[in-house]
């Protein structure tokens, strides 16, 4: 755990108790600081409670006592209006930051990469701790990726931290400036919290901010948003910038042609690794992934040869594209991550016969992404919330129904895809949507998809 006696004996308000807020009390509270912490959840606060924390109701306490408030990353402070804590210690004129700031501000020694994107941020940050431990770099990894920050240990002496940055994390670490800086892609997601796209870039650009000669940036240009990052940096920005693409060869950069991850930083396109027979990276998204994640590691000094073999030696990550069995000549893939339409659609262009299990609680924007791999789908089974706002975008395009429920739109995926000739049926969770509706997040949904599937009359026995 992370050491916060900055804070000895001073007043720090912790608003939300979810994986965030009961870090960071349990760190300021070991390291003496007085902690008020609040959830608007009385199930939160009276677990909170259970574990010793000290609860104050923030939206009605003095504000003149705090020196800091902790904010959980997912509670609104701008839009769509700021929670009225947030609002009440702003006017109070009391920091508001994240967990991340309290990371940054006692590890100053420490190497910090920073890991952020609308998708695939997971993956290559996972990808490239990987790496960076294979080739033997004392290394952490946290952030957005599930793991909060100030769980993790102080750094060791030449310690890096792989941090997977939300754009709400990037909000609320002011101080934090990475030695090297990953932005995959953007599209549209987030965009109530941030109040429209302008912001939700204005936000994801915020991976850039601080840094100087001798720091890094790592730049997707497969999307407008980014390219035009891109070309930002490249021509105002002090630090190395480095394009990545799965799509084109990024000139200068690294990028991937017919599955070969090629190096041309040195104007010379050496091929490094071919990632086609890579069953734990499948797709051209996964080759932008391991793209950036081969830049980061190049900036901090790994060589080429240990970066491949890091590559080839990753195990994947549960949640996304998971194989998780094969029963009667049927895949059943979990991709319960791809919780807006760009991310199915990722998953969707890796499969020709597929039976896509859809739904749950709809993100803002169309399902524009979807359309060009709808030929791909056999069926749709659409569940939660989006079941009739999905069915109403997808009439006349796909077959469909609406069995509501993932238990019982498996049941009947199942039952289809069976009767499929071939032998390259897939039955595909890949909500683009979140989760919230029917599930307490992305995870417990593909565990619950996992279970289901592991309970499938077949050859598992269920
Ligand atoms: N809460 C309130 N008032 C509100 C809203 C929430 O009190 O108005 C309380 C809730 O009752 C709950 C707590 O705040 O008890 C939840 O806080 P949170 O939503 O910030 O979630 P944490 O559990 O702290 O998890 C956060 C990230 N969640 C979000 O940003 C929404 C986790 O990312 C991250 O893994 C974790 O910190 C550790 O760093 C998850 C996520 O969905 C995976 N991220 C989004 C994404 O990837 O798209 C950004």
């Amino acid at each position: 755990m992370i050491d916060l006696s900055i804070f000895e004996g001073r007043t720090v308000a912790v608003l939300g108790l979810g994986r965030t807020g009961l870090s960071a009390a349990a760190a300021l509270m070991r390291s003496r600081a007085q902690v008020w912490a609040w959830d608007d959840d009385a199930a939160a606060r009276d677990a909170g409670a259970r574990s010793g924390i000290p609860l104050v109701d923030l939206t009605r306490c003095d504000w003149s006592t705090p020196n800091a408030m902790v904010l959980s990353p997912g509670i609104p402070h701008t839009h769509p209006r700021p929670h009225p804590a947030v609002a009440l210690a702003r006017d109070a004129g009391c920091a508001i930051i994240g967990d991340i700031e309290l990371l940054v501000r006692t590890q100053r020694g420490a190497t910090f990469i920073g890991v952020t994107g609308t998708n695939g941020k997971s993956t290559t940050t996972a990808l490239l701790g990987h790496i960076l431990k294979a080739a033997g770099r004392p290394t952490q990894v946290g952030g957005n990726i599930g793991v909060p920050v100030l769980e993790l240990q102080p750094s060791a002496p030449g310690g890096i931290f792989v941090l997977e940055m939300s754009s709400y994390q990037l909000e609320l670490a002011p101080s934090l400036s990475f030695d090297v800086a990953v932005l995959l892609n953007i599209s549209a997601d987030h965009l109530e919290h941030h109040g429209g796209m302008a912001g939700y870039v204005a936000a994801k650009t915020l991976v850039f901010r601080g840094q100087a000669a001798g720091a890094t940036a790592v730049v997707g240009i497969d999307d407008e948003p980014s390219h035009a990052i891109f070309e930002k940096l490249r021509e105002t920005g002090e630090q190395i910038v480095v394009p990545i693409s799965s799509g084109r060869r990024a000139t200068g950069g690294i990028h991937v042609a017919n599955g070969e991850l090629r190096d041309d930083s040195a104007a010379e396109n050496t091929v490094v690794l071919d990632l086609r027979p890579l069953a734990h990276l499948p797709g051209s998204h996964n080759w932008q992934n391991a793209a950036a994640a081969f830049a980061a590691a190049r900036a901090v000094g790994v060589p080429h040869h240990a970066i491949a073999s890091g590559i080839r030696s990753f195990p994947g990550l549960s949640h996304r594209q998971e194989l998780v069995a094969t029963i009667d000549g049927v895949t059943y893939v979990n991709d319960s991550k791809a919780t807006n339409p760009d991310a199915a659609a990722k998953a969707l262009a890796c499969y020709d016969t597929i039976y896509w299990i859809a739904g749950g609680r709809a993100k803002e924007g169309g399902l524009e992404a979807i359309e060009p791999y709808l030929g791909r789908v056999r069926h749709a089974f659409l569940i939660g919330e989006a079941a009739d706002s999905f069915a109403t975008a997808l009439a006349g395009k796909v077959t469909m129904s609406k069995p509501g429920t993932l238990e019982a739109a498996v049941a009947e995926a199942q039952a289809l895809a069976r009767r499929h000739d071939s032998r390259d049926a897939v039955v595909l969770l890949s909500p683009a949507c979140a989760s919230f509706d029917q599930f307490d997040n992305f995870e417990a949904r593909g565990d619950a998809f996992r279970d289901l599937v592991d309970a499938l009359p077949g050859q598992r026995g269920g």
